[in-house]
């Protein structure tokens, strides 16, 4: 058994772990950090591909902004559309911000690569991890490295960043904890497709056999997304098939527009769910992103959420071991207020654009939708949102 130390041990190497070890270590606040998978997986891993303004700004102002500004698209918007009608909506008219199309798997590379440069240490491929002491000023984390080697971390305070299904949530006493939830009757099934995107800006689609959306990763992977009722078998959906309900959904043939098919490199069906643990702290445990609360992707908001709670709970816990504990007292109600404005807006464009079978609520819809694209209030509304409200506003 080995027992070793540090000033902060990060559970999770997934956005919001690898950014924080990179936050505090620019401020000289010694981490480490602990992954339950192995480095190529949490690397290869298709999850989120937009990055909103505030997040592209906090990457620049630490020095990771520059495969994104080289390889990354900017772009200036988003389509909404419905049958017979597709509307742009321009975010820099409206907000003067910009969004970029960059995957999150190339973010989590840049950020490992660079907590290499800097001689971070990490644990890869642990199990049975376990957080204690949190309720005391000497908390600690313990776990099997790769090897099987039982080994203690002891810190002054612990980031659970450990995504949905980590232990960190787990490890705040239930009597401590408030949990809000809402589950959706249908889920996503996304598509990574070896194919030149149709489209130079994302199709976001309402149609009566269900939601749409058209994004992509490169000028030649297009990734694309179908509504399919919640607990759909991804047998079901054979390659032919998705393409001919992406082409009905997206309007193929309408305006001369034309959605152009290729061979599917991967497809997964990824449930939806709105989640918010409430509060963020538990004595000296603190958490961000997917640990703390869940969007369904529609807005793609929940990277962005991660990346704006990583650099709130950056200056809480540098504070914190300069003396001031006040930051990580404000920590939860920060994070918090921004996480329940993410959470609405990923709700209001979720039910605002998936069919339900309900007559009623799709007339609300296409009048949402309609008004959303004809007025100027309407669109900034969703602008704002989308391009990311500031952090920590
Ligand atoms: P992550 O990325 O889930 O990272 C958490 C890490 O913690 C590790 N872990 C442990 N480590 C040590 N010990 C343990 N016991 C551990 N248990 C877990 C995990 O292996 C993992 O590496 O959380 P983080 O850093 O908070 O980042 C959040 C984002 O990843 C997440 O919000 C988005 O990817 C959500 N999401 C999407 N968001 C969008 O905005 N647009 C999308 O298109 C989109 N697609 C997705 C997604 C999330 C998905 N998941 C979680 C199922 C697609 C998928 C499949
Ligand atoms: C993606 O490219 O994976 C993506 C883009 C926008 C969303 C959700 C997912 O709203």
């Amino acid at each position: 058994m080995t027992t070793t130390r540090t000033t902060v041990a990060i559970v999770g190497a997934g956005p919001a772990g690898l950014l924080l070890s990179h936050l505090l270590a620019r401020e000289g606040v010694e981490s480490i950090v602990l992954e339950r998978r192995t480095r190529q997986y949490v690397e290869a891993r298709i999850r989120a591909g937009i990055l909103e303004a505030s997040s592209v700004a906090l990457l620049d102002s630490i020095g990771l902004g520059e495969r994104i500004h080289r390889e990354g698209f900017e772009h200036r918007g988003i389509y909404l559309q419905w049958p017979g009608e597709r509307h742009h909506i321009d975010f820099v008219d409206r907000v003067g911000k910009s969004v970029h199309v960059y995957g999150q798997s190339e973010l989590t590379r840049d950020l490992g690569r660079a907590r290499d440069a800097a001689g971070q240490r990490f644990f890869y491929g642990v199990s049975d991890t376990v957080l204690a002491g949190l309720d005391t000023d000497g908390p600690s984390v313990s776990f099997r490295d790769e090897r099987g080697e039982q080994v203690t971390i002891d810190c002054d305070l612990i980031a659970g960043c450990d995504g949905s299904f980590g232990p960190s949530r787990e490890s705040v006493p239930e009597s401590k904890r408030r949990i809000w939830e809402r589950s959706y009757p249908y889920s996503w099934l996304g598509v990574l497709a070896e194919v030149a995107p149709s489209t130079d800006e994302l199709i976001y689609a309402w149609h009566p056999d269900g939601f749409a959306l058209h994004s992509m990763r490169s000028e030649s992977v297009s990734r694309l997304y179908l509504q399919v009722d919640a607990g759909t078998d991804i047998a079901e959906w054979r390659d032919d098939r998705i393409w001919d309900a992406l082409a009905v959904r997206l309007g193929d043939g309408e305006a001369g527009w034309h959605l152009t098919a290729g061979p599917i490199a991967e497809k997964s069906i990824l449930p939806m769910r709105s989640f918010v643990m409430e509060p963020m702290r538990h004595g000296r445990l603190l958490l961000a992103g997917d640990a703390a609360h869940i969007v369904p992707p529609t807005g793609a908001k929940g990277l962005n959420l991660a990346i704006a709670d990583t650099a709130l709970l950056a200056e809480a816990l540098v504070a914190f071991t300069k003396g001031d504990a006040s930051p990580a007292e404000h920590y939860s109600e920060r994070a918090l207020r921004r996480a329940w404005r993410c959470t609405h807006f990923s709700w209001w464009m979720t039910t605002m654009l998936h069919t339900t079978g309900d007559p009623f609520e799709a007339k609300l819809q296409l009048a949402q939708l309609a008004w959303v694209t004809s007025s100027a209030a309407g669109a900034s509304g969703l602008a704002e949102n989308y391009t990311g409200m500031p952090i920590g506003f």
